[in-house]
């Protein structure tokens, strides 16, 4: 396929196979009867186009993401129709072959090939092309620019202040600045997802809400129910962090803001879209033991660069036996937000060749959430890099859960001990700190899942058609006070588009895999500890330095996709299913400690 668009893929976000140029490719016969060898010679010709065809859009999105302008939306668009048009091309083509007996490899290539979308009228291909494009342009370019005479705020500067600032007044206000620009682009996303829903059903699915659940080796309704059994299985843990963050967040904005019983304002948790909660854990930590360190300190006061902290994140790479970050890496890559330009700051993780031309496109501030953010996203690059040798049907993640996964295993490994090991900590924080960190993991980890549930709740519902656009609003909501017991701070606006301040709406790229690497990193944790030979509690692992674990996760990085993901998952941590036992094992002293706080606080709130 194209490229590991962590964020944005060319079609299809989850893309298995999405790509390229089939135009002319197709060896089938035309006349008589298809063989085994006539798919195998049509499969390979078809990869060397999807190649070719891939770099070149692979280009033209780096360079529109790098310089948001007309122009390089609009080639970002014109290698997108191509691509769409070759993807649909080959997958209508695969069909050819589905009956016949082929080796395990080309039956699972040919899989990969029709999940897709299909658009055959030029003028439709081309119009959902050009949405795609400007959609993802218009949320970068978006800003906030008050009425009161202050300057005009970008996304970063306003998340600066959702996690800094204490005053409900500041933080609404950043809140609702940013959620007043989204309405812009409601209506080309409905536009958009009307086209969407024509491609999927031209290639056979019901929309495209199922064709993205048709990645991972089950069929949609499978899927929709292990989804919904993973959550169940994490729910009391969330339900718990849940409680204990209202009892605190009480004491700090007082009852009126945040009532006893009920949804909590979305606008307090230190987060634009409530999804993690790490930056307010300063209002939460443990009232005694706790240790006052924290690592954005740290880097802002020693002025670290964005180049040395990926470098630190390159460092604990290698540490591992895995391979330096190529020249071109370093040269290429955009770490810092230009001043003279729009781009795209979402982070991102790019290969653009299939090879070793691998980048990443950050717009890097020196805090504690970008430090982790750095290894999510060197976790993208060193599976493109183990992958290479694969052929293009077989460069991807073993499900898009696994890529996502991968980063974020490494950067469970950035304890106390590690940064004490390379010198961003000066002294250890005493055994009675430990609650306190395990806290702090958990309002990244913990408070993340219903949040990553419930984004593609939304959005396969909108898929659908089940939600309507006078109800995307409504239904948003109405999921994020279910899963998430948060409220909208405001009362709903007219024709309002909460759910495109979200980078993954606007840009449509599938969200489930979040969810899913949420629960899988710490299956890869717990698998990589035990490989290092490590046996105390799991949240004081780290893998820092064990060539050993490295192997290990070499290994499995380097099948891409070529095999089912449950053999996958197999191979690294003998376990064939995704588990949330991991992770609750991981928070198992949290989850007493929080209970017996929320026994406390229950009774002193009466
Ligand atoms: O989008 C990302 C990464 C790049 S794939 C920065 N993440 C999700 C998000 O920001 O919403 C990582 C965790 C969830
Ligand atoms: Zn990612």
């Amino acid at each position: 396929m194209f490229k590991t668009m962590t964020k944005k893929p060319l079609v299809l976000a989850t893309a298995l196979a999405l790509s390229a140029g089939l135009a002319h490719a197709a060896e089938a016969p035309k006349k008589g009867k298809a063989t085994a060898a006539d798919a195998h010679k049509f499969i390979a010709a078809t990869e060397e186009k999807f190649d070719k065809l891939g770099d070149d859009a692979n280009r033209a999105d780096w360079v529109a993401a790098n310089f948001i302008t007309d122009d390089t939306e609009a080639l970002s668009a014109y290698f997108g129709e191509l691509g769409l048009d070759a993807a649909g091309k080959a997958a209508l083509e695969a069909r050819r072959f589905n009956s016949l007996k082929l080796s395990e490899d080309d039956a699972r290539k040919l899989k990969l090939l029709q999940l897709t979308l299909m658009l055959s009228d030029p003028k439709e291909r081309a119009a959902y092309a050009a949405k795609k494009a400007s959609l993802q342009g218009a949320y970068g370019k978006a800003k906030y620019c008050p009425t009161d005479g202050r300057p005009c705020m970008p996304l970063g500067e306003l998340e600066k202040v959702l996690a800094n600032s204490r005053d409900p007044k500041q933080l609404l206000d950043a809140w609702n600045g940013w959620h007043m620009q989204s309405p812009a682009y409601k209506k080309m996303y409905t536009e958009y997802v009307d086209l969407s829903n024509k491609g999927a059903r031209e290639m056979g699915y019901a929309d495209t809400g199922a064709l993205w659940r048709s990645q991972y080796d089950m069929t949609p309704e499978q899927f929709s129910a292990e989804m919904e059994r993973l959550w169940q299985q994490v729910k009391p843990l969330y339900d718990s962090l849940h409680e204990y963050a209202r009892y605190k967040l009480r004491e700090t904005y007082g009852p009126d803001v945040v009532p006893l019983t009920g949804p909590i304002p979305a606008h307090l948790f230190g987060n634009m879209w409530t999804q993690t909660w790490d930056n307010i854990y300063p209002v939460l930590m443990p009232a005694t033991g706790a240790s006052k360190f924290d690592l954005s300190n740290v880097l802002e006061g020693r002025k670290t660069t964005a180049k040395e902290m990926v470098q630190y994140g390159e460092r604990f790479y290698t540490s591992l036996g895995l391979q330096k970050l190529p020249d071109t890496f370093w040269t290429r890559s955009l770490l810092v937000k230009p001043q003279d330009r729009e781009v795209v700051c979402h982070a991102s993780a790019w290969q653009l060749d299939g090879k070793d031309d691998v980048r990443i496109k950050m717009c890097i501030r020196p805090t504690a959430e970008e430090f982790t953010t750095i290894h999510h996203e060197l976790g993208h690059i060193y599976y493109d890099l183990a992958y290479k040798n694969q052929s293009n049907l077989f460069r991807n993640g073993a499900n898009d859960g696994f890529h996502e996964a991968i980063g974020d295993t490494i950067a469970l490994s950035i304890t106390p001990d590690y940064l004490k090991k390379v010198g961003l900590m000066d002294q250890e924080p005493d055994a009675n700190a430990d609650m306190g960190e395990l806290l702090k993991r958990a309002l990244a980890k913990v408070a993340f899942l219903p949040f990553g549930y419930s984004v593609d709740k939304w959005r396969w519902d909108v898929y659908s058609g089940k939600t309507k656009p006078a109800d995307y609003d409504k239904h948003w909501w109405e999921l994020r006070e279910q899963y998430m017991g948060v409220k909208r701070p405001l009362p709903l606006q007219a024709d309002g588009f909460d759910a495109g301040a979200k980078y993954h709406v606007a840009a449509d790229v599938p969200y489930a895999r979040y969810f899913l690497a949420d629960l899988l990193q710490f299956q890869f944790h717990r698998a990589l500890c035990r490989e290092a030979g490590y046996t105390g509690p799991l949240h004081k692992c780290s893998i820092y330095g064990s060539e050993k674990a490295g192997k290990k996760l070499q290994a499995m990085l380097t099948m891409g996709t070529s095999k089912p993901w449950p053999e996958e998952l197999k191979a690294i941590s003998g376990e064939d299913k995704i588990d949330g036992n991991a992770l609750i094992e991981y928070f198992a002293p949290l989850k007493t400690w929080l209970d017996e706080q929320n026994k406390q606080l229950a009774a002193k709130a009466k």
